[in-house]
Formats: C-alpha cells, sequence, structure tokens
C-alpha cells in the first residue's frame, strides 16, 4: 500500500514536471499517465463541498527563516534558503494538503525599506509582494528572529507600517519564534516574547509559537494549528500541486541559493545563474545543466579551483536539495564560464 502510494506521489511529481518544462519544449505525452492525472481529478472532484484552505502569509526582515519554515511546512525544499540576505527574490506559494485541507503557503522576500531596495538595486516586487500577500491572507505570521540579539526584541518598523489598521482588524495574526535551537537560556525567549506582546505599537497576537525551522521542533504543532484554522472554501489548487514555481526556477533560484551559501561577501550577488537546459527523463529523473556566468577569470577560478572545488560542493548540495522538492532523482550539472 504505502509502495504505490509512494509510487503515485512519484508519477504525479514527473507529471508535473513535464507540464512545467512543456511551456518551452515539446514533450511527447504518455496516455497512461494522463490517465492517471484524470482518476485524481475526479476523485477530488467528488469531495469538493467538504473542503477546506487557508492562505498564510508570513512576514519577517531578512534571514529570519521564512523560506526554510515553509520548506518544513510543506516537506519539500520548493523554497530557496542562504545564509545571505535577499535569497528570495519575488514571492512564492508552496502548497501542503492532508484530508480535505489544502495550506497555502506565500514566502514573500524579506522586509525592506525603500532605501534599502535602492542600496541592494532590489527589485521592486520586494515592496509590492508584501502588500499583495497581506491582501489575500487568511492569516498573517510574523517570524522573528530569537538568535539576533538587536531586533528579536522589536517587531521591525517595515512590518509595523506595512500592517495598517484595516489589516490588523481583518486578519487575524500570529506570532512565531524561530530558531529557538539557538538561544540556550530559555526565560531569555519569555523575556522578549513578553515584550514583543505588551508593546503598543505590535499588533494583538491570536497565538505564539517558538519554533525551529531547522531542527523542525514545533513545526508539526504550527501546522495542526493552521489545518485547524482553515475554513470551508474551495482548494486553489489540485492536489499534487505543491509549488505555483515552475521546475526551472526551483533548479536555477536553488544553485543561486548555494553560491549564495558557499561564497565570501559579495561575491555571489555579482554572479549569473541560467537555466541552460532541463530534462525530465522517462525515468522519472530530472536532468539539469545551469550556468554560472562570473564577471571575471579570477572569480571563475574561485569557484573551479582545487580537486573538491567549490561548484563541485555546490552541485552536491543543491542536487540533494532538488531531490528533496521534486521527490525523485536530480542530475545536476554545473558550467562556469567568465564574461571576460
Ligand atoms: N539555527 C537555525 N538556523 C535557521 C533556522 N531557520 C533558518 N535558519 C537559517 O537562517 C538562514 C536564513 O534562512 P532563510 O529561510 O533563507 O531566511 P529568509 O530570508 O527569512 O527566507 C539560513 O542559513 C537557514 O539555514 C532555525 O530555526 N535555526
Ligand atoms: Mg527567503
Amino acid at each position: 500500500m504505502l509502495f504505490t502510494i509512494e509510487r503515485y506521489a512519484i508519477r504525479v511529481s514527473a507529471r508535473y514536471l513535464r507540464r512545467c518544462f512543456s511551456n518551452s519544449v515539446n514533450i511527447s505525452t504518455n496516455d497512461s499517465q494522463e490517465f492517471a492525472l484524470q482518476v485524481n481529478e475526479n476523485h477530488t472532484s467528488i469531495h469538493r463541498e467538504a473542503e477546506k484552505s487557508l492562505k498564510i502569509a508570513f512576514l519577517g526582515a531578512p534571514n529570519v527563516g521564512k523560506s526554510t519554515l515553509v520548506n518544513q511546512l510543506v516537506k519539500r525544499s520548493v523554497c530557496p534558503v542562504s545564509c545571505k540576505v535577499h535569497t528570495t527574490q519575488t514571492k512564492a506559494r508552496a502548497i501542503y494538503c492532508e484530508g480535505d485541507t489544502q495550506l497555502i503557503f506565500m514566502d514573500t522576500p524579506g522586509m525592506v525599506s525603500l532605501a534599502e531596495c535602492k542600496k541592494f538595486k532590489l527589485a521592486d516586487s520586494f515592496k509590492t509582494d508584501q502588500k499583495a500577500s497581506l491582501n489575500m491572507a487568511d492569516i498573517i505570521g510574523i517570524v522573528q528572529d530569537a538568535d539576533n540579539i538587536y531586533t528579536r526584541h522589536k517587531i521591525d518598523s517595515n512590518i509595523l507600517e506595512i500592517l495598517t489598521e484595516n489589516i490588523r482588524n481583518k486578519i487575524p495574526i500570529i506570532l512565531i519564534i524561530n530558531k529557538v535551537d539557538r538561544v540556550k537560556k530559555k526565560d531569555i525567549l519569555l523575556d522578549f516574547v513578553y515584550s514583543l506582546t505588551k508593546s503598543k505599537k505590535s499588533p494583538n497576537f491570536n497565538d505564539v509559537f517558538m519554533i525551529s525551522g531547522l531542527t523542525g521542533d514545533g513545526v508539526d504543532d504550527l501546522r495542526t494549528y493552521l489545518l485547524d484554522s482553515a475554513k470551508p472554501q474551495a482548494w486553489e489548487y489540485e492536489g499534487h500541486i505543491y509549488t505555483e514555481n515552475t521546475c526551472q526556477d526551483i533548479i536555477w533560484q536553488t544553485v543561486r541559493a548555494k553560491l549564495l551559501d558557499i561564497l565570501p561577501n559579495e561575491v555571489p550577488y555579482r554572479l549569473e545563474v541560467k537555466l541552460e537546459h532541463f530534462d525530465p527523463a522517462p525515468d522519472d529523473s530530472v536532468n539539469a545543466l545551469v550556468s554560472i556566468m562570473c564577471p571575471n577569470k579570477r572569480i571563475a577560478r574561485l569557484l573551479t579551483r582545487g580537486q573538491n572545488n567549490r561548484v563541485h560542493q555546490i552541485a552536491v548540495m543543491a542536487e540533494q536539495e532538488l531531490r528533496h522538492a521534486f521527490r525523485t532523482s536530480v542530475r545536476l550539472k554545473l558550467a562556469v564560464k567568465s564574461l571576460i
């Protein structure tokens, strides 16, 4: 039984890969697989009346762990994560279904001011995506980094600004204290949670969660809470869809996130990452070729020098994460090129 379910999940994800891919390249479709999709869709429509769903918008400063949390909640690495700021560039949706309930997570770029947008040459989407997500949300989760001693005791001013009186009255807001694995003295947590919830500037939080998106501690409780909060309303996505991002986007964003992790300082921000080739094979596996364009030969050497070089490490890490995203085997090749 378990085997059948697992095979079915893999089949569905492979079909989804093909659908994403078929936007740009012609792929011959296999009739028996299409038939499986029909069966699934009919099955869903029978239960339409019982459907419940909830849209969740996570807000927080860059690097508080929003994308890591979304990945844990949906049990797939669909949102890019790195230790550097501005990994998430545009809003991304991740979808999780359990029983008759669908949760739609709206991962957003970190909250930034207009001045920061100009400084880091960030796309306009950094500002507009936040507002768009808020207006659509059924519930808002403010994510705080418990490990950041400078910011953990107050809600980011950009977030307070965007949470207008209208939104505060209309949409329930929960407080999520993330990275609790990094705080050894637990009474410190209680201290700053107290100041966060008592501050006159803070919204009225419906609930407070203390979690670790990295270890998964507390994440199951948060997911259960969200499933229980879902409203009777039709599912927005078919049950087999787990992200709105295309597979191509997930692949190049994952490579970019690993570059941000491995390369020092500003270097990764100067690289251009491009998906050159993407090929979902008939055996359900995925082959991809990603090029990394470096501004000069010195930076290209930084990536390719030595036997166990950085580009090799990045390929191994990205491949592992992509397997977790697509739940199928992934073969990833990286080509380093230099502009001059
Ligand atoms: N120790 C620890 N690190 C975390 C946790 N959640 C996220 N991180 C790390 O924080 C960094 C930023 O995470 P990310 O999800 O990209 O943050 P975002 O910018 O808010 O989306 C990454 O290096 C994550 O591995 C956590 O609960 N504990
Ligand atoms: Mg992010």
